[in-house]
């Protein structure tokens, strides 16, 4: 039997990107990622989320940066559905390049709209956008209608990705959706990722392998789901009848303390015998507070989150125990 359909997407050597080449898999789908050339040389590293389906799917050579590139992936793969999802996605790092992080988030997004447009104008594309966007919150919880308010270039840059993709789609009539999705966490995390870090090193204090764990803002509160819920959300935004914007979100808080004590709790530790402040990892704006309503998701894509914050966290800290 043939193919579904076909989807391109980028950032699938990602957290996001290989849970959501594995949905698409089991949906029957011809899957295709972009990879920066870096990657295919370097296969053993990067591969690390997707080893385990890269006999399914397919892997070009590009760069989100490079139209060119971009252009060329396009054309070759003419695909039904395109997820982008690379990004420079460290807020941190944001602040220690500006112009990489504005460059690839913002041109890159750019690239990929332009190049659908001209070769596939009827694909679905979606953007991942992110609840950074709303930075210092100006409304609790945020919802689809709460205005943007960014406090890194990383949201400035994501805000810029957003309204390029409503543009491709009021200016085009393309099939571009945005999904807003609040911080999403799990196993393969990358290790910069707070909640990563934390549950990396309950393991390796729980080892012996390390004796502190050093962090910045402990008092910031996150709405933390599960990534593998949200790829989900993403696919779902693609199937409806008219493309639209949705926050993906649990409605749930957690300061970035209540982690830590989650974690090393699970491992019969006290984090307050192993946290130091360390003004390095304090960011100059810090986004202190998200909390999202996701109510448009839940009555529209009949979306809801399955996996628990606890469930989460245990099942972090046991894969890096
Ligand atoms: O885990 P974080 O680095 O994630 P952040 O900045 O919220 O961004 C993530 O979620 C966004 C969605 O809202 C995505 F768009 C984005 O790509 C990324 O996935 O930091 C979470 C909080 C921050 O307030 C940070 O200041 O944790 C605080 N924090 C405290 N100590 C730390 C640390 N963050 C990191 N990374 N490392 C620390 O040592």
């Amino acid at each position: 039997m043939g193919k579904t359909k076909t989807a391109l997407l980028t950032g699938v050597t990602g957290q996001d990107g290989s849970y959501l080449a594995e949905l698409l898999l089991s949906k029957d789908y011809e899957v295709h990622g972009v990879v920066r050339r870096v990657a295919i040389e370097d296969g053993d590293v990067r591969y690390t989320r997707i080893k385990h389906i890269l006999k399914d799917i397919t892997l070009h050579s590009g760069s989100i940066e490079s139209h060119q590139s971009i252009f060329a992936a396009v054309n070759i793969v003419k695909p039904d559905e395109v997820y982008h999802l690379a990004a420079q996605s460290f807020v941190g790092e944001s602040f220690a390049d500006e112009f990489t992080t504005m460059k690839v988030n913002s041109e890159g997004t750019h690239n990929i709209l332009s190049c659908c447009r001209s070769i596939v104008p009827d694909c679905r594309f979606y953007f991942a956008g992110s609840s950074e966007m709303f930075g210092e919150v100006l409304q609790t919880p945020q919802t689809e209608k709460t205005p943007f308010n960014p406090r890194s270039i990383y949201g400035i840059s994501k805000c810029v990705g957003f309204h390029l993709t409503k543009h491709y789609r009021t200016a085009y009539g393309m099939h571009a959706s945005s999904g807003i999705l609040f911080n999403h966490e799990g196993p393969r995390r990358g290790y910069e990722f707070v909640t990563r870090k934390i549950s990396r090193y309950a393991a390796k204090i729980k080892l012996g392998l390390a004796k502190t764990l050093p962090l910045g803002n402990l008092s910031a509160v996150r709405d933390w789901g599960h990534a593998q819920d949200y790829v989900e959300a993403q696919w779902l935004m693609l199937q409806q009848d008219q493309p639209d914007d949705y926050v993906v979100a649990t409605g749930v808080t957690h300061t970035v303390y209540e982690f830590c004590k989650a974690a090393f709790g699970l491992l019969s530790l006290k984090c307050e015998d192993y946290i130091t402040v360390d003004e390095r990892f304090k960011r100059p704006s810090d986004v202190n507070f998200l909390l999202g309503d996701a109510t448009k998701a839940r009555k529209v894509l009949g979306w809801k989150p399955k996996i628990s914050f606890e469930d989460m966290v245990a099942e972090m800290v046991r894969n890096d125990y």
